[in-house]
């Protein structure tokens, strides 16, 4: 099934603004839509990271002096929040999945524009009124988390705003995931099958299967809780009778897919990225789907293993160590396809690439203190430190931020027509790179020696590696100049992009930069092998590029 938009000079299409008002519109156009979820993204990524910086000046020193205690924990709590629900979640599947799907299935726009709309604009009031908790009577301070009895103890208002605000997300996430699903499975171009689609869109349709089943498991278990604060209900309160393990068990039961909701995705970008700036064919195709799928299965049954350390009974712990273990293999597999996807490429290292390339080392290392996190007596010893501390952000930064900028040099291009200038790009990445290595591998170091993680004040002996990590924070800070001085300048200024400056095969680079509101002039391209690179007689791909 394909469908057919009515042609852009319909009356009602003149009442839409144009220019650069229509990103602040209710605009349908799938496109716009990614772009919004984007800028939105990054602009709260700029809130986050400040954020950030407090964080880390206030542990430069072992006293807790640039803030007071409370506040420490708001700045953490907003900080947490802000990361996953207001910029990685949004960006890697809102903002690249609404570009990119429609173009990848051959459609004209997504399978429900409307709702695709909604989901967006849920997210700039949550995120505005998440932040303005702060100046009502303090932000909330139980962390991301918000374990009770923790969040049922701290001041209500902050809370239940905290609350609402993930409500209003999670129902944006869940609008989103239906509308993916929908668009992979019945929008697709006639002619193309579900093994010929981009990996992306097996990374997506994974990721939003996770989305629709474990989202509203959070939405039920936050409603619960907000029971617990305001009518003081005794579901999760314990001097009420309730039980605090039950919130842990649902709130991981969501919270480990989300881990997969922030790294699939990620995924499914570097597997388009790879091929086309080494000129080959992305590795084992097949596999790579059965891995997205296997990770998808089994990312919904090892929700324990952060629990370990809860009172868990043993047979508990030896099926969560288990599953866990096993969640390894199908990410090693996509690990040796994108290295094998390389090999004897002809590699260009260009800024897109680089990205691409330290997600694959950040992420191996992150997944190594995975797996050994997954390991109870390892464990044991470690929770609730710094170590962990380390772990995920070597997943989330090291793996689906520096994916978000490869993005953004790969398709920049598309979505202006103008290039980004490489030089500066590759030193965007250099500083990233140190920054962020500095300012997390010795925060593994503090784990093991014992520094807990949430606190503003920890034992002087460790007084010198955070300052070391502190420097590392700031030269990542730093480092987003280059990156917005070159976004400026290149929309202002930059070489033109032409349609397909990197000569790839997938559909949205077989039509103008940027692409018209239909997408293609004429009809959809139909593209059999998205990744027939370097393979001269390619004859499917010969057709699909006439
Ligand atoms: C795929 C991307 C991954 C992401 C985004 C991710 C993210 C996270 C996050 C956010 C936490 C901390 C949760 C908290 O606030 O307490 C965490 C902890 C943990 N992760 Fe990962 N992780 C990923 C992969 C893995 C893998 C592959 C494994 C094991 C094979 C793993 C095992 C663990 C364990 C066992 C903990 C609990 C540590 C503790 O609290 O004691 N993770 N991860
Ligand atoms: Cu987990």
């Amino acid at each position: 099934m394909t469908i057919s938009l009515k042609p852009s000079n319909s009356p009602q299409e003149k009442l839409q603004p144009t220019g650069w008002l229509k990103y602040l519109s209710f605009s349908l156009d799938h496109k716009v839509i990614g772009l919004q979820y984007l800028v939105c993204g990054f602009l709260f990524y700029l809130i986050g990271g400040s954020l950030a910086g407090a964080i880390r000046v206030e542990l430069i020193s072992p006293l807790s002096d640039f803030m007071p205690r409370e506040v420490y924990n708001q700045v953490l709590t907003l900080h947490g929040t802000i990361m996953i629900f207001l910029w990685i979640v949004p960006v890697v599947n809102g903002a690249f999945g609404n570009y990119l799907i429609p173009f990848y299935v051959g459609a004209r726009d997504m399978a429900f524009p409307r709702l695709n709309a909604v989901a967006f604009w849920l997210i700039p009031p949550s995120g505005l009124m998440l932040i303005t908790s702060y100046f009502i009577n303090g932000a909330a301070q139980s962390g991301w988390t918000a374990y009770p009895p923790l969040s049922i103890t701290t001041p209500a208002a902050g809370q239940i705003i905290w609350i609402l605000s993930v409500l209003l997300l999670g129902g944006s996430s869940i609008f989103g995931g239906i509308n993916f699903i929908a668009t992979i499975l019945k929008l697709r171009r006639p002619g193309l099958k579900l093994m010929q689609l981009p990996m992306y869109c097996w990374a997506m349709l994974g990721t939003s299967i996770l989305v629709v089943l474990s989202t509203p498991v959070l939405a039920g278990t936050l409603i619960l809780l907000s029971f617990d604060i305001v009518a003081h209900t005794g579901f999760f309160n314990p001097s009420l009778g309730g039980n605090v393990i039950v919130y842990q068990h649902l709130f991981w039961f969501y919270s480990h897919p989300a881990v997969y909701i922030m790294v699939l995705p990620a995924f499914g970008l570097v597997s388009e990225i790879l091929p086309i700036h080494s000129r080959k064919p992305l590795f084992g195709y097949t596999t790579m789907v059965f891995s997205i799928m296997g990770i998808v299965v089994l990312g919904l049954v090892v929700w324990a293993h952060h629990m370990f350390t809860s009172g868990t009974p043993p047979w508990m712990r030896l099926f969560f160590t288990i599953a866990t273990a096993f969640i390894a293999v199908p990410t090693g597999i996509k690990f040796f396809n994108w290295v094998a996807t390389l090999w004897g490429g002809k590699i260009s290292l260009n800024a897109a690439m680089l990205f691409s390339c330290g997600f694959i080392i950040n992420f191996v290392l992150g997944g190594i203190t995975g797996v050994a996190l997954a390991q109870v007596p390892f464990d044991v010893h470690v929770h609730d430190t710094y170590f962990v501390v380390a772990h995920f952000h070597y997943i989330v930064y090291g793996g689906s931020v520096f994916v978000i900028f490869s993005s953004i040099y790969h398709w920049f291009p598309k979505f202006t027509g103008k290039m980004l200038n490489e030089n500066l790009g590759r030193f965007h990445f250099i500083i990233t790179f140190i920054g962020f290595n500095l300012c997390f591998a010795p925060q593994h170091w503090l784990g093991l020696n014992g520094m807990p993680r949430r606190v503003a004040e920890y034992d002087p002996q460790f007084q010198l590696i955070n300052q070391i990590s502190s420097v590392g924070a700031l030269l990542m800070a730093l480092s987003t100049l280059p990156f917005l001085w070159n976004i400026l300048q290149s929309i202002l200024y930059g070489n033109e992009a032409g349609d397909n400056p990197w000569n790839a095969l997938t559909p949205e680079w077989l039509t103008s930069s940027p692409p018209p509101v239909e997408n293609w002039e004429g009809e959809a391209p139909l593209v059999l092998e998205p990744y027939g690179y370097g393979e001269k007689n390619s004859k499917n791909t010969q057709e699909s590029m006439k």
